[in-house]
């Protein structure tokens, strides 16, 4: 790479990277410097952050971007990190981490929304977020934490979400970026800032809750211990919307930003599906709060209007549940089965409660089959259609609501992220939505990241000048929709599940 040079770190839901990315020649260009695992820790009964593990891991690409970079014709000029929403990690009187940091799948928050809403109502908890309830929202994992009387949380200082966790083993600096800190469902949408109303009710310390940092924002420099040791001297830590899908949905190659009436939407697709629309302010209305929509804080004020789907979960873990039984097909394999396998022979809700964390994906399918009264699927290229088509389906109903609660007419479905690259998937979801759907880029969360890094430090200028630059760099696939009516009837019986 040549000229200036940021370096996004993407911690994803199986592995985090290092990127390096700048703009040459009016393109984009990305290059991965370091990828490694990233693998939740089971320890007795729960489930935790490798974070010493990620940090070691990010250290040492930082070191080889910095080398690489250095003997090229380039120069490191940012570094940001971004990674999926809710989670958090407390920090001491004195700068120290106080572990252990939790994943949202710890077992341990079943049950903590329903402790939540008996202290509050659900109507308030919405009318001060204006967020969808999910079981794993930094709001119940508090409340889990509160009630265990954990050290972390009898001592902590400060409560960073995951970039900003890493942001301060970079820079010393302790903030929360406003995208990552909407997922919280303590912020509120409409002011930006924490709702004093939720921390009081739930008994939170208000310290623990500094205004949140926009996206873009520096928010310091790579401090000299880390500098030793990575070789990144004085270079700026900019954020960028360290929430990955904020990022994702910033490298949509649409045109135009945030419009009222969108005639687009996107689809996030990875480990899950975010499926919405980027709108100028957010909708807390009745109507959202029934068809449980979330409003999340977008890049530059936007809002991120949308509904988590259980995503590519399903297909990963039914690959995982293979593997132990010794049998690992690829990834390309299970698309060729999915392909020849009969029709809508089992349909599954993707977000049905039972797949958010089985033991075993294959045997929860099919006691899911038994408890919907549906046949059990015989063999693998049925479960691995099914999968795919529950998404399909579960994207048609979702763009009905997008719909209704943007009072606007959809024809374009963008999918960004590594689901973009599933042919199959792309093709139903034209068909089961009867619209087109432009498929790219693959590397959307790294791509929002570098690009909000650029914004930030003054070499791109707007989001519409980002989205410009993405068009101009990374391929997309189109996918017109055919034989729709198919989906009709499988569609109505979904449904019904
Ligand atoms: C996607 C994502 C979703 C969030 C979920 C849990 O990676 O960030 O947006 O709802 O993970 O944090």
């Amino acid at each position: 790479l040549r000229g200036p040079v940021h370096l996004a770190v993407d911690l994803g839901a199986s592995s985090g990277r290092v990127i390096a990315g700048a703009s040459d020649g009016g393109q984009m260009r990305l290059a991965e410097v370091w990828r490694f695992e990233n693998k939740p820790v089971r320890m007795q009964k729960d489930l935790l952050w490798n974070h010493l593990g990620l940090w070691q891991d990010i250290s040492h690409g930082l070191r080889l971007a910095a080398d690489q970079v250095g003997a090229g014709a380039g120069e490191v000029v940012s570094v940001g990190v971004d990674t999926w929403g809710v989670d958090f990690g407390f920090l001491d009187d004195k700068d120290q981490l106080i572990s252990p940091v939790r994943c949202y799948r710890d077992p341990r928050n079943l049950g903590r929304m329903q402790d939540a809403l008996q202290r509050v109502s659900r109507e308030e908890i919405f009318a001060e977020t204006g967020l969808q309830f999910m079981e794993i929202n930094t709001l119940y994992q508090l409340l889990a934490a509160q009630q265990a009387g954990d050290v972390g949380y009898q001592n902590a200082t400060s409560l960073l979400m995951m970039a900003d966790l890493f942001h301060w083993m970079l820079s010393g600096e302790r903030t929360i970026e406003a995208s990552n800190a909407s997922t919280s469902q303590l912020l509120s949408p409409v002011t930006g800032t924490w709702s004093t109303k939720l921390l009081e009710a739930f008994n939170f310390p208000a310290k623990w809750f500094p205004t949140p940092t926009q996206a873009g924002t520096p928010i310091g420099v790579v401090q000299s211990s880390v500098a030793a040791m990575t070789g990144l001297h004085d270079v700026p830590v900019i954020a960028p919307a360290t929430h990955d899908t904020a990022s994702a949905v910033l490298s949509v190659p649409a045109e135009g930003f945030a419009p009222a009436r969108p005639d687009w939407c996107y689809i996030s697709s990875g480990t899950w599906s975010l499926m919405g629309v980027e709108l100028p302010s957010p909708k807390v209305t009745n109507l959202c709060a029934e068809l449980n929509f979330t409003n999340e804080g977008g890049v530059h004020g936007s809002t991120r209007l949308l509904k988590n789907i259980g995503g590519l979960w399903i297909f990963q873990q039914i690959r995982a549940a293979l593997q132990r039984r010794g049998s690992a097909p690829s990834w390309a394999e299970m698309v060729e089965a999915a392909e020849a396998a009969p029709a809508f022979s089992m349909l599954i809700n993707p977000d049905d409660p039972s797949l958010l964390a089985p033991t075993d994906m294959i045997d929860e399918i099919c006691s899911l089959a038994g408890r919907t009264g549906q046949k059990v699927p015989m063999d693998n290229g049925v479960l691995f259609r099914s999968a795919l088509e529950g998404l399909a389906l579960r994207y048609r109903l979702t763009l009905e609501s997008l719909e209704r609660l943007t009072e606007s007419s959809i024809n374009t479905i963008h999918i960004v992220g590594g689901g973009s690259l599933n042919a199959l998937l792309c093709q139903m979801t034209a068909d089961a939505c009867n619209r087109t759907v432009v498929a790219g880029p693959v590397e959307a969360t790294a791509i929002g990241n570098v690009a909000m890094q650029m914004i930030g430090s003054g070499r791109l200028h707007s989001i519409d000048e980002a989205r410009q630059l993405i068009r101009n760099s990374f391929p997309t696939q189109t996918y017109t929709p055919g034989n729709s009516g198919v989906w009709d009837e499988p569609a109505a019986r979904f449904a019904e599940l």
